[in-house]
């Protein structure tokens, strides 16, 4: 059963109390989190966001998990911000394939206000396809969030990573404060937050536990709270981390869910090397939320198709998506992408 204590909104969380989440019974944590989950949202909806890079590589930042710092041989190659026309066309398939939140990411250790105007046109632009928009653009002053949110954008990402702890090891050209009093800004301003962090950087479960206690411990949880499983690309200081035992990974979205309980868990990047059954059971622990449609920002995602069969199996169906009144051709493109999806789901099971 789910103790009373933590059925409750807090701000107040120990470190001991969140390892002592952590460390249940698989069984007894996961009826709590599945339990919690009942109380706030519907266990059989998940909501669907889409990334876009709208400004690839060359960060000047050292975040040893990333593709996009210019200090690590990737072999990315870098571009330059998008046009509108391309993040308009990027933006109409994600809806038309069921996205109900287009996400833009660029490369930068925060905007230039030169930035600022290009920028802003993309959320109008965004916005008026009827999508939600969210923006992750690095750090943050208090005047761009204001002229961010002045824009209409919804959510604003901005991860603290890992625990307080762990960041030196991970990055040294921001603080963990830097990530603070940005979220502060966002907050601030009016936007939802997206913070969230990775887990699988040779953290201790100390530093999951620590990731989760401050996010749960700002003065407002963020609303979208995005678990990412690390991403091992070759070329970063990364690539060669050892894997995390997946049933760990499972409950920390278990434990974000118990400490987070109004708040949407996204099970984040590393999906594409997960199998079915573990995403499965992070549906059960109470995430909510995938990124969908074949990639992330410079990685590969799972095809928006066996997205869509998983979903079909395990009678999960995307949160609502406002297909404008009166557009009948986007509703005919939606329902085109899931029939399609229904058929080869179909040949799937066959097979
Ligand atoms: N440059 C901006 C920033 O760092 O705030 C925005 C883009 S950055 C790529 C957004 C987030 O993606 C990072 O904070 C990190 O949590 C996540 N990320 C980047 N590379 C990743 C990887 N290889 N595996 C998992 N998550 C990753
Ligand atoms: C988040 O927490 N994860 C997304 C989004 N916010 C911006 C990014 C994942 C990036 C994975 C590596 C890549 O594709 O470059
Ligand atoms: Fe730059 Fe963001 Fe990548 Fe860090 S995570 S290197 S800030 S793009």
């Amino acid at each position: 059963m789910v103790a009373p204590e933590i059925s409750t909104v807090r701000n107040n969380w120990q470190r001991e109390e969140v390892l002592a989440l952590f460390n249940q019974p698989f069984n007894d944590l996961m009826f709590d989190a599945q339990v919690m989950h009942r109380r706030h949202f519907n266990p059989n909806q998940v909501q669907l966001s889409t990334l876009l890079s709208i400004k690839t590589g060359a960060c000047p930042e050292d975040c040893k998990y990333c593709p996009q710092s210019a200090r690590y041989d990737t072999g990315l190659e870098k571009e330059k911000l998008l046009q509108i026309e391309q993040v308009i066309e990027a933006a109409k398939i994600a809806k038309a394939s069921g996205s109900s939140r287009f996400c833009m990411g660029a490369a930068w250790r925060s905007p230039h206000d030169r930035d600022i105007p290009a920028v802003a046109e993309m959320i109008r632009e965004v916005k008026a396809l009827g999508m939600e928009t969210c923006m992750t653009l690095g750090m943050l002053s208090e005047g761009q969030a204001d002229n961010l949110a002045r824009a209409g954008l919804d959510y604003y990402n901005h991860n603290l990573d890992t625990s307080k702890e762990f960041y030196g090891e991970v990055i040294t050209t921001r603080t963990y404060q830097d990530r603070l009093n940005t979220l502060a800004n966002v907050r601030n301003s009016g936007m939802k937050v997206c913070a969230g962090g990775i887990v699988g950087m040779g953290e201790e479960q100390r530093d999951r536990a620590g990731l989760l206690m401050e996010l749960a411990n700002l003065p407002v949880h963020p609303e979208s709270v995005p678990i990412n499983m690390l991403v091992k690309v070759a070329g970063t200081p990364m690539a060669d981390q050892a894997d995390l035992d997946p049933f760990e990974f499972v409950r920390t979205i278990a434990v974000a869910r118990l400490m987070m309980p109004k708040s949407y868990v996204r099970l984040s990047a590393g999906r594409e090397d997960m199998n079915e059954q573990m995403q499965a059971m992070a549906f059960m622990a109470g995430a909510n939320s995938i990124f969908y449609c074949d990639k992330l920002l410079t990685t590969p995602n799972p095809k928006a198709n066996s997205d869509m069969q998983l979903f079909e199996r395990l009678g999960i169906a995307p949160e609502e998506y406002q297909v404008d009144k009166g557009n009948e051709e986007q509703a005919a493109e939606l329902h085109q992408t899931i029939a399609e999806a229904k058929t080869d789901a179909m040949f799937y099971r066959a097979g």
